[in-house]
């Protein structure tokens, strides 16, 4: 997701690491990179120019500090732009005093409303609350088979009836209210923002259902058109936030973010993928630092935490940092990451990893041949990976049909990751 702009931006960081003093042609030189990064992105012309403008200004005034160098100054004036850029904190979820809380999905056709309302659901659940979806888009002949569809996976139970949408919505409302629902969610007819009638459709649903959320589903991939659009909404809807949709796409995804800051209204939760729990709250603050390279422990973390048992993740976190993780650890920690979704994904958290991480696949059959030859090994050489030898390489390999070079591979890029553990043991944020 953002590859471009984290590529480019990325550089631009990586560049500055390494210089002591800059001069202000350094700094015309960086704002310009920054410029094309960001154009490049697809970002919103006028909300580039505002961005760079407030870095040039933050920048220029930079005090003398004793802790940072200029370069690292500009660095954490960059990121903290980009923070401001993705909606600065994230949106804290609350609740209504008076249940159900209601939630509204709007957005353009295809824009990934329905399948966004199934992982909200789902997001909701894990939340410890009991959601239900309503089906209000009866425009679509199989909108809301698809809606029973994913709901049925989540074990959500999904509402709807014939007819007419406000009045099915309506319905969704008092029929969650009998079954004691804590959470609607309300998924509408897809529409194009110059469909006027449409557009009435999903306002008379707001005011018959009295959502606590209004979210905008927008696709990363639409390009310039997500700013217009998003404008028409928030003038009809009064938006509370956006879904970012599709962001596993290779789009490039500049127009989403400048949404934010056209109509002012935070990026709540962003959509990585078609399956219903590639789907997470977004944080400014954790993105930025994705994009700009600084890695991402904190989502890793978190992400870890929802599949691990807390006690497993605690006492897989001490071994990692007290350098006492096995290949047994790791030969476990395969399997819970095969859980966490694409190891591409999860790898590209971790902070120096993602941009190592281009071309080179990380798949299946690359996974199962790690766990091939680990399985291979005795006890003793899990333990101890140095007691492998020449012969020891050699049995492994035959005993997991694979080469000696596989089995020398995986032993030095353990010893790798074992080091580079210990080195973010000081990191691991304490709980
Ligand atoms: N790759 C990817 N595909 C997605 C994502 N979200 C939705 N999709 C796909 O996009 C397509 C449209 O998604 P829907 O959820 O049906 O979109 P919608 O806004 O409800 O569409 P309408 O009801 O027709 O307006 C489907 O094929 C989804 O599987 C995502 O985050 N990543
Ligand atoms: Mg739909």
């Amino acid at each position: 997701m953002f590859e471009s702009l984290s590529d480019r931006l990325g550089a631009v960081v990586g560049k500055l690491r390494n210089r002591g003093r800059l001069s202000e042609a350094d700094v015309d030189e960086i704002l310009g990179e920054i410029r094309t990064a960001l154009l490049e992105a697809d970002v919103n012309v006028t909300v580039v120019r505002n961005v760079l403008a407030r870095i040039r200004e933050k920048a220029v005034g930079v005090e003398v500090s004793k802790a940072l160098d200029p370069a690292q100054q500009v660095v954490k004036i960059v990121h903290a732009e980009l923070i401001g850029l993705l909606g600065g904190e994230a949106l804290k979820i609350t609740y209504a005093s008076q249940p159900p809380t209601v939630v509204l999905m709007a957005g353009l056709q295809g824009s990934g409303k329905t399948t966004s309302a199934a992982k909200l659901a789902s997001w909701f659940k894990k939340q410890g609350r009991q959601p239900m979806l309503v089906g209000a888009d009866l425009q679509r002949p199989a909108a809301v088979e698809q809606l029973r569809v994913l709901g049925s996976q989540i074990g959500v139970p999904v509402f709807s009836a014939p007819g007419d949408p406000v009045e099915t919505a309506r319905l969704g409302l008092e029929e969650a209210r009998r079954l004691g629902r804590n959470v609607l969610i309300v998924d509408t007819a897809g529409r194009l923002a110059i469909d006027a009638e449409m557009m009435d459709q999903v306002r008379r649903i707001s005011e018959t259902v009295q959502p606590r959320y209004t979210f905008l589903v927008v696709d990363a991939m639409t390009g310039q058109d997500a700013v217009t659009v998003a404008e028409a909404f928030n003038a009809m809807l009064a938006i509370d936030g956006v879904i970012l949709s599709k962001l596993d796409g290779d789009a490039r995804g500049g127009a989403a973010l400048s949404v934010k800051e056209v109509i002012g209204k935070p990026i709540a939760f962003a959509a990585t993928g078609e399956k219903l729990d590639a789907f997470e709250q977004f944080h400014p603050d954790r993105m930025a630092g994705r994009i700009l390279g600084m890695g991402d422990m904190l989502s890793l973390i978190e992400q870890a935490e929802q599949v691990f048992e807390k006690e497993e993740a605690e006492k897989t976190a001490k071994k990692l940092v007290s350098g006492k993780f096995t290949l047994d650890d790791f030969l476990d920690q395969l399997q819970q990451l095969k859980k966490m979704g694409p190891l591409q994904n999860v790898l590209g958290m971790l902070p120096g990893v993602g941009a190592q991480l281009k071309g080179a696949e990380i798949g299946d059959d690359q996974v199962k041949r790690t766990e091939a030859i680990i399985r291979s090994m005795t006890p003793e050489e899990r333990e101890n990976p140095s007691i492998i030898n020449g012969s020891r390489r050699t049995r492994i390999a035959k005993g997991s049909g694979t080469q000696v070079q596989d089995v020398n591979r995986l032993v030095k890029q353990f010893g790798e990751m074992q080091k580079m553990m210990k080195q973010f043991g000081g990191r691991l944020p304490s709980r």
